[in-house]
């Protein structure tokens, strides 16, 4: 049978049949019913139609859906998880949604090597519980592990909260199987940790958000299984205070896996939100999560520098898991704790760690001046000068908050996006941290591998 609906009308005749014959009839999703959670990404900010939904279970049917789509001229949104917060995995309206959640493919880890393979669909949380099994791990972590997927990971150079140690997705990707535009495949599996022979296109691919190529298998590596860890929550006196402190850091904690760093009104809705009590007394200018791993106790240290930090007001370190994860809490709930209160102003930026507390300072009053208002609320991943910057109350204004945050960005030499990707949010100010002739050898480089351009239209470009 053919469910026709209004979004499907708009699919040329023939491409229906392609894709059902590419991927199955009980893979083709057609029914009104059973696309709303293709449509909209989970925070509510970005949703448009989708022609239809293809599932495809390997690379040879993406590719077959691909080949249907260039022949018929359809465009294609190509959707893991969809946790991501910039609309990059969202139809604007009538494209084929691509779903590469059926790709979960896992081999062996190679103990030798140290790698393993992936399918695109496969989530950090399985990868993750794999990898720990052959007594290793993976050396990308974030809160939204369950439901993310290493291919959407890929896609935009996901970070998290183990950049300082182990790197961002990127640092973690040894090859790549990928259907490029018009259907063709390539197949870099090897894994070599060295390979010299022209341009890297495995590189090329992670970070380039779907719009050059549909990545449905990695290589990746694995890092040791590091079982002894401490978890300290500072008070500090300022953000300027945990920014000095970040050199101390890395001198003295050479096990440091995360540093991050948080203020009293995300702490305050994280508490409204899961009930957890108020982790120091009184309000806090700046909190600092640290969490060091090792293989054998790495509390001495991280104890000794908690004993002698500048700036510090007051600490708690976690002496067991449960501690350690209740300590966690207060930075993992933020993203939802802020969707709990309404639908955020959401930007992810990154300026030079020395720039960061005049950013932190400044930024409210920026917000206030075209949102009066508005919430803000900042969090982030101090080592990198990774600021979240979640403006609630200030929807109505979502243009004027992201043009006034971003500018202070860039006046800073900052990045607009820093591990969440371009997507459809931010293509209008991709030239504040991209100059005119990056952005043409940007635009040549999409233009030569998707002529069509078919690969998500309207993510990074608009
Ligand atoms: C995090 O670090 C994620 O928790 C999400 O990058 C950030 O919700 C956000 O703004
Ligand atoms: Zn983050």
């Amino acid at each position: 049978m053919t469910l026709l609906n209004d979004r499907t009308v708009g699919l040329p005749a023939g491409l229906l049949e392609d894709l059902r014959a590419a991927v199955g009839e009980q893979h083709l999703l057609l029914d009104p019913d059973l696309l709303p959670s293709y449509e909209q990404d989970w925070t509510g900010r970005f949703s448009g139609r989708a022609g239809c939904v293809v599932r495809p279970a390997d690379t040879a049917q993406v590719a077959a859906v691909v080949r249907a789509c260039a022949a018929a001229g359809v465009p294609l949104v190509t959707q893991g998880g969809n946790t991501g917060l910039v609309g990059g995995g969202v139809p604007a309206g009538g494209e084929v949604v691509l779903s590469l959640r059926r790709l979960t493919a896992l081999s062996e880890v190679d103990r030798a090597a140290g790698q393993v393979s992936a399918g695109a669909g496969v989530t950090l949380a399985d990868l993750q519980r794999h990898v720990r099994a052959a007594g290793a791990e993976f050396g990308v972590d974030f809160a939204a592990r369950d439901s993310a997927t290493v291919g959407g990971m890929a896609a935009t150079n996901a970070g998290g909260i183990r950049v300082l140690r182990y790197g961002s997705m990127r640092a973690q990707v040894l090859g790549a199987e990928a259907v490029l535009a018009d259907g063709s495949v390539v197949t870099r599996m090897g894994g070599l940790t060295k390979d010299g022979t022209g341009y890297d296109l495995v590189q090329l691919l992670i970070g380039s958000e779907g719009t050059l190529g549909i990545v449905t298998a990695l290589r990746l590596k694995v890092v040791p299984l590091l079982r002894s860890s401490c978890v300290a929550l500072l008070a500090m006196g300022s953000t300027q205070a945990a920014v000095d402190l970040l050199p101390v850091l890395r001198e003295r904690l050479p096990h440091l896996a995360a540093a991050e760093l948080f203020h009293e009104p995300g702490v305050q809705l994280v508490r409204r939100h899961s009930g957890l009590p108020a982790p120091f007394e009184g309000d806090v200018p700046a909190y600092l999560l640290l969490e060091c791993l090792d293989r054998t106790d790495p509390s001495e240290d991280l104890l000794e520098l908690v004993a002698q930090a500048d700036g510090l007001l007051d600490a708690r370190v976690a002496t067991d898991a449960a501690s350690a994860r209740a300590l966690w809490a207060y930075r993992e709930a933020h993203t939802e704790a802020i969707n709990a209160e309404g639908v955020p102003v959401k930007l992810d930026v990154s300026v030079p760690a020395a720039a960061l507390p005049g950013l932190v300072e400044q930024l409210p009053t920026v917000v206030a001046a075209v949102a009066p208002a508005a919430r803000t609320v900042l969090f982030g991943h101090v080592n990198e000068g990774n600021l979240h910057v979640n403006v609630l109350d200030a929807v109505e204004a979502h243009d004027a908050v992201t043009e006034a945050v971003l500018q202070a960005v860039a006046q800073r030499a900052g990045s607009i996006s820093s591990e969440h990707g371009v997507g459809r949010a931010k293509p209008a100010w991709l030239h504040l941290s991209r100059s005119t002739t990056e952005l043409a050898a940007m635009r040549a480089v999409k233009g030569a591998l998707d002529p069509q351009g078919l690969l998500n239209p309207g993510v990074i470009f608009a």
